[in-house]
């Protein structure tokens, strides 16, 4: 499988983290590619022009991230980071949301710095940020409800972390995560997550 991926992109971090965790790491060929300026060269395998991309071994195609993981947990029976059915399943699936919408706005912002100051929106950053600060507000509460000892959302939730302190230590937003200093220990002790940090 070839995996068409940036060390810094946290969508691409998702998918490689969920590999680690099925073990199925060492069958993906990384391949370097960044959409930015020009995405035409990703637009041949996803026409979205965005990373990450997974081409598995039959010549399919897969995007966006939550596609790609879905199919990496199908791989192999353990552990299982999306459960087939039920609620459980939908509120890992939430978490992975949730951990989604924290990185688009994380990213918004990030390409919103990049445009000359005159093209800039303040309400534009300001309205990511606030869904910043409310997603990572509700976390407390959307991760009592994790049973498992991990699932693609704790692992999605935590990625979305560590690209807000990649991209924004300075954001007093990052406050609440402190409350779940336990949680965030254990997690980001793992070797998925050791071995995938942004540079
Ligand atoms: N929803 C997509 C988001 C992927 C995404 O936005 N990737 C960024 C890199 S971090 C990208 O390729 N952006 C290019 C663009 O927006 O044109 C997913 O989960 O895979």
């Amino acid at each position: 499988m070839k995996l068409l991926y940036s060390p810094t992109s946290p969508y691409v971090r998702k998918v490689r983290a969920v590999a680690i965790e099925k073990g199925v790491s060492s069958q993906l060929e990384l391949i370097s590619a960044t959409p930015w300026p020009d995405p035409t060269h990703i637009a041949t395998l996803n026409p979205l022009g965005k990373i990450p991309v997974l081409v598995c071994d039959d010549g399919t195609e897969l995007y966006d991230s939550p596609v790609i993981c879905e199919y990496l947990d199908s791989l192999t029976p353990d552990p299982q980071l999306i459960p087939a059915a039920g609620m459980t399943r939908f509120r890992i699936l939430r978490l992975q949301a949730l951990a989604d919408g924290i990185m688009d706005a994380g990213v918004s912002i990030i390409l919103e710095k990049r445009r000359p100051p005159a093209e800039q929106s303040p309400a534009a950053q300001a309205r990511a940020l606030n869904a910043i600060t409310r997603g990572v507000g509700a976390l407390q509460g959307e991760l009592s409800l994790s049973t498992h000892a991990i699932d693609l959302g704790q692992l999605a939730i935590a990625i979305a972390i560590g690209y807000l302190e990649f991209r924004f230590p300075e954001l007093e937003v990052l406050a609440p995560r402190y409350g779940l200093q336990d949680w965030w220990q254990r997690i980001s002790a793992r070797p998925s997550l050791q071995t995938t940090i942004p540079n």
